[in-house]
C-alpha cells in the first residue's frame, strides 16, 4: 500500500497583540480550507499560533502572562478549527500554550487526526531566551520565564499512515532533537516557530537567520533519514520582525516547498514515508554504523 500523502504548511503573518484568538482561528481556518482544495490530509500550523508572540514582553508577576495560555484545548477559541478539521477529514497540527490543572506552564504542540481528535502531545524541551527582564534588548525573549522545560520527552505518535514526532522552535537547531526522534522511528517530523529575524546577543548574525534555519531541518532530515514540515509565523509582529521560509524537506535534505512571503500562505508537496529508507537502510543505518558506545559525552550530565 502506498505511503504517499499531501502535507500542507500553513504560514500565519503576525498576529497583533489585540487580535482575539478568534481572529486567528477564523485565518487558520481558511489556510486549512485552502490546503484542502490542494489534496492536503495534515496541515501543519505554528509555534503558539494562537496569539502574538508574548515572551518577548516582561512582567514581574508572571501570572500577568495567563491570559495568553489556553487551558483547555479544544475550547470555545479554537472549537472551529476542530470541527472544520472533521468536516474536511484533514488533520492539523498546531503550537499553543498551555497551562494544566495543576498550573504548570508548557510551550506545547499537538496533532489532530482527520476525525478531529487529539493523537499526539509535545511540550517543548529546548526553551531558548532569558529569565530576567534585560532592558538592553530591542525586545524581550523570556520563554524560560515564562515555561517550564516539557517533560514528555520525544515522543513519536502513529498517526496519517506512518510515524510522526514534533519539536518546536529552537528544538529545530539541536541535533540531539532530530536523532531523539530519529532513533524513535519518526518518518515525518511537524514543527512551528517564531524566529525573530534579530538575535540580540549576536546581532551580526542577523543576517544568516533564514540559513540556519535552512541548515538545521535540512540537516535534521538527512541524518535521520526523515521528513519534515516547518512552519512560521511571519512578518513585522509588535515591532519585531520574524523570519518566513517555511520549508518541507525529504529525507535527502531537499528543500520541496517554500513559503515566498512573510505573511498567511499555504505551501505543499507530496511526501512519500517509504523514501526514508533511501537514508535508513544506507549511509544512516543506525543499526550498521552508529556507535553508541562513544557518544557517552552527549548524555553526560551538564556541568
Ligand atoms: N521561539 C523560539 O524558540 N525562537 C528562537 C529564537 C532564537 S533564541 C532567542 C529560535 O531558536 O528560533
Amino acid at each position: 500500500m502506498s505511503r504517499k500523502l499531501i502535507v500542507a504548511g500553513a504560514q500565519l503573518g503576525p498576529i497583533a497583540k489585540d487580535e482575539p484568538r478568534s481572529s486567528a482561528v477564523a485565518r487558520m481556518c481558511e489556510l486549512m480550507r485552502t490546503a484542502k482544495t490542494r489534496g492536503a490530509e495534515l496541515v501543519v500550523f505554528p509555534e503558539l499560533a494562537l496569539t502574538t508572540f508574548f515572551p518577548r514582553w516582561y512582567s514581574e508577576d508572571r501570572a500577568d502572562m495567563d491570559l495568553w495560555f489556553e487551558r483547555e484545548m479544544p475550547n470555545a477559541d479554537t472549537q472551529p478549527l476542530f470541527d472544520l478539521a472533521k468536516e474536511l477529514g484533514v488533520g492539523f497540527h498546531l503550537g499553543f500554550a498551555e497551562l494544566t490543572a495543576e498550573g504548570r506552564h508548557f510551550n506545547t504542540a499537538i496533532i489532530v487526526s482527520a476525525e478531529g481528535e487529539i493523537v499526539g502531545k509535545y511540550r517543548k524541551i529546548h526553551l531558548p531566551g532569558h529569565f530576567e527582564e534585560e532592558p538592553w534588548r530591542a525586545f524581550q525573549h523570556l520563554e524560560k520565564r515564562y515555561f517550564e522545560k516539557g517533560d514528555l520527552g520525544f515522543p513519536v505518535y502513529e498517526a496519517f499512515g506512518g510515524k510522526v514526532g514534533m519539536c518546536i522552535c529552537n528544538d529545530r537547531r539541536w541535533p540531539e532533537t532530530w536523532r531523539m526522534l530519529g532513533l524513535g522511528g519518526a518518518e515525518l517530523v511537524v514543527l512551528g516557530y517564531n524566529t525573530p529575524l534579530h538575535y540580540p546577543p549576536a546581532p551580526e548574525h542577523d543576517h544568516l537567520q533564514y540559513f540556519h534555519n535552512e541548515l538545521s531541518i535540512q540537516a535534521g532530515c538527512y541524518q535521520n533519514g526523515l521528513w519534515a514540515v516547518a512552519v512560521a509565523k511571519a512578518g513585522m509582529e509588535e515591532g519585531s520582525e520574524l523570519i518566513g521560509g517555511s520549508i518541507i524537506v525529504a529525507p535527502t535534505g531537499e528543500i520541496l516547498a517554500k513559503a515566498a512571503t512573510s505573511g498567511d500562505e499555504v505551501i505543499t508537496a507530496e511526501i512519500d514515508l517509504d523514501r526514508c529508507v533511501e537514508i535508513r537502510a544506507n549511509v544512516f543505518n543506525f543499526g550498521l554504523h552508529r556507535e553508541p558506545q562513544d557518544y557517552a559525552a552527549i548524555t553526560a550530565p551538564k556541568d
